[in-house]
């Protein structure tokens, strides 16, 4: 606490694929929340994101299709923006890391750690194809895992078991390039590797200070700590960011591609108080700035290098503050109706289910609520759309729209659309009312503790309560008997309407700009500059007499037929 501004970065997916529905349950939907809830609260918070596009990853989808890497981010990075957009996941930029700011800030920090004597050059082995005469990083050579025998493991890396090795260890080494599927030879190049054991001490009291975060990345984190090794941070590649020394073997390598992705979020934070400000220092206002409160939202492959390698890389700058959390989420798998087997989301599966197409179909409601409901926090979950019927139709539309609608219906039809007046209040509507302030606190304290399913939950907790005290009161039986009564409860529903409208707004924007707009009430848009706790008009209330507009279907349910229509689509690969 005590932090003034709030710095969030979402990992930057690489610009080679389109984003998935398992992209945003990891980092994008709960990092948006968490921003628009404190844009709610007035405060200075910025959020940064944007596309990776160096490494093999896009020079390997250049290949397949046939491409230059060029065309592959430009693609892909368009394309990734606009569903971001389409999704309503509120950057302040969304910037590229093949833009020429980036170079220089790679290659600041690469300088400064290399001055400090954290970068040393060291002779390796590598596999190398004489068939296509160059040298196979990464995922550019495939062959037996060493430790558990997994037949399609990485150069240095097996994803089945998740053992780092040095790439000559790699059992039956492949070429893994369109066209050439060689046996290589080991062959030797000078790299440049960051001496992250020369971090140990300082990775280790930093990570003390904070219990607090999630198990799942403390975890990984500590398990790296413990055994920390110098990192190779170049590669034999022409696809990245120059090595910034006057050496001859730099000059045909480039700085590999987790070196640079990270220091991305800082390069974007630098282009966007340019375009701001025109102020080519307001980023050090963010990441210089003890009083910025810096969090990065994350799958958890991503762990090891938001919670070691970019933290130590940020200790040997000058000045940078570090993460004050990296909340990184699970898996979301797919569940397969078929089998009645959860499965991963996989390429070659064609099960991903992309945002683009999710939204043409779904709309960004239905997702976003769907997604928030079921985010992998502490386990994975699986996407299912039994489930997502079930959680869209039985509780946006069942409770929180039926709820909104039933209350504006009666207010119009016996209030003239007008809040009515209450009267005398019994302990029921006392406690409909308290129930409001203990949802606000509730859902407050969840998100800010990262609990976005819990916070969730709580918003629908509240319009659960109201529809109970809704039925309890008969406001469609008490009309004909008692209107002062009818008033009050009313009175007391509009309150209850005008509290979800605002505590929906970090989870489902749309849905509640939408009834914000039906209740004539107005949520101001706030950013990086901070403005009023608006939150905290959450419980004050709509005055008697205040005009409301006709109530609109917010959240149309959805029939079976139609979602087991677009179910199939899915399951016929259509949807990746
Ligand atoms: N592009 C990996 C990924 O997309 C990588 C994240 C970079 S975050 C700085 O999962
Ligand atoms: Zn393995």
């Amino acid at each position: 606490m005590g932090y003034k501004k709030i710095l969030v970065t979402s990992a930057l997916p690489y610009a080679n694929g389109h984003i998935h529905l398992g992209h945003i349950a990891g980092a994008y939907l709960p990092a948006d929340i968490y921003v628009r809830y404190q844009r709610l609260r007035g405060q200075k918070v910025l959020y940064i994101g944007g596309s990776d596009e160096y490494g093999v990853p896009i020079t390997l989808t250049a290949l397949k299709e046939g491409t230059t890497p060029k065309d592959v981010i430009d693609r892909y990075h368009n394309a990734n923006a606009e569903a971001f957009r389409r999704l309503g996941i509120s950057y302040d930029i969304y910037g590229r890391t093949s833009w020429d700011l980036h170079i220089d800030t790679t290659q600041s920090f690469f300088t400064n750690l290399y001055n400090k004597q954290y970068i040393f050059p060291r002779e390796m082995e590598l596999w190398y194809s004489t068939k296509t005469n160059r040298f196979l990083p990464d995922r550019y050579v495939k062959g037996q895992c060493p430790r558990c025998g997994y037949e399609d493991a990485n150069g240095d890396e097996c994803e089945k078991c998740g053992a780092q090795y040095s790439a000559k260890e790699l059992i039956n080494p492949r070429a893994n390039i369109p066209g050439d599927n060689s046996t290589p030879v080991l062959k030797t190049s000078l790299h440049w590797f960051l001496n992250l054991p020369k971090f140990q001490e300082k990775l280790t009291q930093w990570l003390e200070s904070h219990p607090e975060w999630r198990s799942n990345v403390r975890g990984i984190a500590w398990s790296w700590i413990e055994d920390l090794r110098p990192r190779c941070i170049t590669r034999d590649t022409d696809w990245g960011v120059p090595i910034p020394l006057d050496h001859p073997d730099a000059m045909n390598k480039r700085i590999y591609v987790w070196f640079d992705a990270p220091i991305g979020y800082v390069t974007n934070t630098r282009q966007w108080g340019i375009d701001k400000y025109n102020d080519p220092y307001a980023w050090e206002d963010w990441w210089k700035n003890p009083d910025t409160r810096l969090i990065h939202f994350i799958g958890k492959d991503n762990v090891p290098f938001h919670a070691v390698i970019f933290p130590a890389m940020l200790m040997g700058q000058d000045n940078f503050i570090l993460a004050d959390n990296v909340v990184g989420n699970e898996y979301l798998n797919i569940f397969n109706r078929r089998t009645g087997k959860s499965e991963k989301g996989s390429k070659s599966r064609g099960n991903m289910i992309r945002v683009s197409w999710a939204i043409d179909k779904l709309g960004t409601n239905s997702i976003r609520y769907y997604i928030c409901s079921i985010m992998p926090e502490s386990k994975d979950s699986d996407f299912d759309w039994n489930e997502f019927r079930n959680h869209y139709n039985g509780e946006l539309c069942d409770i929180v729209g039926n709820f909104v609608h039933r209350t504006l219906t009666m207010i119009m039809k016996n209030f003239d659309g007008k809040v009515p007046s209450p009267g005398i209040m019994d302990e029921a509507d006392n406690a409909m009312l308290s129930a409001i302030s203990t949802a606000k606190e509730g859902v407050a304290e969840s998100i800010e503790t990262f609990r976005f399913r819990l916070a969730l939950e709580r918003w629908v907790d509240l319009a659960r309560k109201a529809n109970v005290y809704f039925d309890s009161k008969q406001p469609w039986a008490t009309r004909k008997t008692d209107i002062e009564r009818t008033g009050t409860t009313l009175y007391v529903c509009a309150q209850v309407v005008k509290a979800l409208a605002i505590l929906m707004n970090p989870f489902i924007p749309d849905g509640s700009l939408e009834l914000c707009s039906i209740i004539n009430y107005e949520i101001k848009q706030q950013g990086p500059e901070g403005g009023d706790d608006i939150w905290e008009e959450i419980t004050k209330p709509l005055h008697a007499g205040f005009s409301l507009n006709p109530p609109k279907v917010l959240f149309p349910k959805m029939e079976a037929e139609f979602i087991e229509q677009i179910a199939e689509e899915h399951e016929k690969g259509l949807a990746s």
